[in-house]
């Protein structure tokens, strides 16, 4: 069997790649061609994605992953964060830069649009957990009053767009629409009635098609420049997660799934959303699969706010690497304080250091004063956090994991693998690393007939990456540790 070559591009909000798949019908090769760091810019009026740069980086990456090789590449698809979006026109202008989800108005967008729909029942239509980075909220908030928009501008979520700009072809994929709250909860079409109650025009949102969906060829004038033959454009599980969760190789469906990078993304696969008052209030959201299933999970702060103490630590002239940082931790003292890392106060980008020490001494816990301490501070209380999901997870879904399967580049940091074993008292099976690549590319291998079904896919996971398995240790203190977490929950809860 020759091997099949495929390019997938991966955003991830602090960084891309763009990683050539090759699958010679039994195993799956992934071999990273260009990777690049993903720098939002703050201007005076908000926060926003350099899509254009983020454009040149795929080109670059088109490039080189076409370059050396004796069978072409067949096809290419993208997949990204999920929420943001951007506007494009009739003439195929874009519509100024993406703006972030981290932007800072978004908390006042939210709180306006709820006025409009409430709450609960904005998360029994859409499944989707209200939370500030909505796609609903953001688009609310910065169109209305614009009676300028005009009919004939259409809203791409971000894999969309940079699918559009290589292929001219405009449609918004399931999975990434999925994040947004604004289609019916486990269901491919858009929410056409709140439209009209949050005033967005039905204009603006171009058709929905399924992962898997090849949307057309790269244009010709984008061969030209790039001096490459055409390959197709596909629509792939677009949201990062869908991707990710694709490639998770499980043999037992009783999993539950990690996938950390920026943020940690946990939960399980089930055939159908979870709608009640519990899921609601425990903070869960659904968002659909590559197989049209649900994900049921809970957005969960990840390597953020370890990346983000590591640029202040840049700012005053501390480098290290994420390796020196994570051997830092593993050489201070164990299980001494610890903070509630989707806490709202670490939402925004600054001093995380600061942040945290000032957590801390409001809830008289000992202030880590070294970087070896705020780091193992950090991946501590991430992994108490997953050991409280996991726990709501079993309340939400009826049933507990048997093993957890973290996927994504977390997965590189060992004391955090150990650390979620430990916490959660469930062993824990590490990789692979680029699950999010390689669901991308499995699915365009499905669109092209090598592959037939997800669990195909899964097997195929297991069979081509090395997996490392975690055993839990330490279960005694690690239990103290949760019940002082659990504590710390309630007090904050509380505003103490
Ligand atoms: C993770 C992720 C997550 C959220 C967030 C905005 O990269 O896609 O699922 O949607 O980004």
């Amino acid at each position: 069997n020759k091997a099949n070559h495929v390019l997938a591009a991966d955003y991830g909000a602090g960084s891309g790649r763009v990683v050539r798949g090759s699958f010679d019908g039994e195993m799956l090769a992934l071999q990273e061609v260009h990777r690049f760091s993903n720098d939002p810019v703050q201007l005076a009026d908000g926060l926003y994605w350099d899509f254009l740069r983020l454009f040149h980086e795929l080109k670059q990456g088109i490039v080189k992953g076409t370059q050396g090789l004796t069978q072409p590449v067949r096809s290419i698809a993208v997949d990204t964060w999920g929420v943001d979006y951007g506007l494009v026109d009739g003439a195929g202008r874009l519509c100024g830069n993406p703006r972030h989800y981290r932007e800072s108005r978004n908390a006042d967008w939210m709180k306006e649009t709820l006025r409009m729909v409430n709450e609960e029942e904005l998360y029994t239509m859409s499944g989707v957990l209200p939370q500030q980075i909505n796609t609903v909220f953001q688009l609310v908030g910065s169109l209305r009053g614009n009676a300028e928009l005009r009919p004939d501008v259409r809203m791409l979520f971000m894999p969309d767009l940079f699918h559009f700009y290589l292929s001219g072809q405009q449609a918004c994929e399931y999975t990434i629409a999925s994040t947004s709250g604004l289609l019916h909860a486990g269901e491919d079409r858009w929410n056409e009635s709140l439209f009209g109650r949050l005033g967005l025009p039905e204009t603006l949102f171009p058709p929905i098609v399924r992962p898997g969906t090849v949307l057309g060829r790269l244009t010709d004038d984008l061969c030209a420049e790039l001096r490459i033959e055409p390959m197709q454009v596909i629509s792939v599980g677009s949201h990062d997660t869908a991707s990710a969760l694709a490639a998770i190789p499980a043999s037992d469906p009783n999993f539950a799934f990690i996938s950390c990078g920026t943020w940690s993304l946990m939960g399980m696969e089930r055939d159908s959303p979870v709608l009640d008052e519990r899921s609601r209030g425990l903070g869960f959201t659904n968002e659909g699969t590559v197989s049209g299933k649900t994900r049921i999970l809970k957005n969960r702060s990840g390597l953020w706010l370890l990346q983000e103490c590591k640029r202040q630590w840049e700012r005053e002239n501390h480098i290290f690497s994420h390796q020196e940082l994570v051997q830092l931790a593993a050489s201070a003292p164990a299980l001494q304080s610890f903070i509630l890392p989707g806490d709202a106060i670490y939402l925004t980008p600054g001093d995380m250091p600061e942040r945290i020490r000032q957590q801390c001494s409001a809830t008289k816990q000992v202030t880590p004063e070294t970087i070896g301490a705020i780091v193992r501070c950090i991946l501590e209380s991430l992994a108490l956090e997953f050991r409280q999901t996991l726990d709501e997870l079993e309340l939400v879904t009826g049933s507990r994991p048997s093993i957890i399967h973290m996927v994504g580049g977390g997965v590189q940091n060992r004391l955090l693998c150990q650390f979620t074993a430990n916490a959660t008292g469930i062993p824990v099976v590490a990789g692979p690393v680029e699950a999010t690549a390689a669901g991308n590319c499995m699915l365009q291998f499905m669109a092209h007939g090598e592959v037939s079904s997800l669990s195909e896919v899964r097997e195929i996971a297991a069979a081509s990456f090395t997996l490392e398995t975690y055993e839990p240790e330490d279960s005694l203190p690690w239990q103290e540790a949760y019940e002082i977490y659990q504590k710390l929950n309630r007090r904050l809860a509380k505003g103490l």
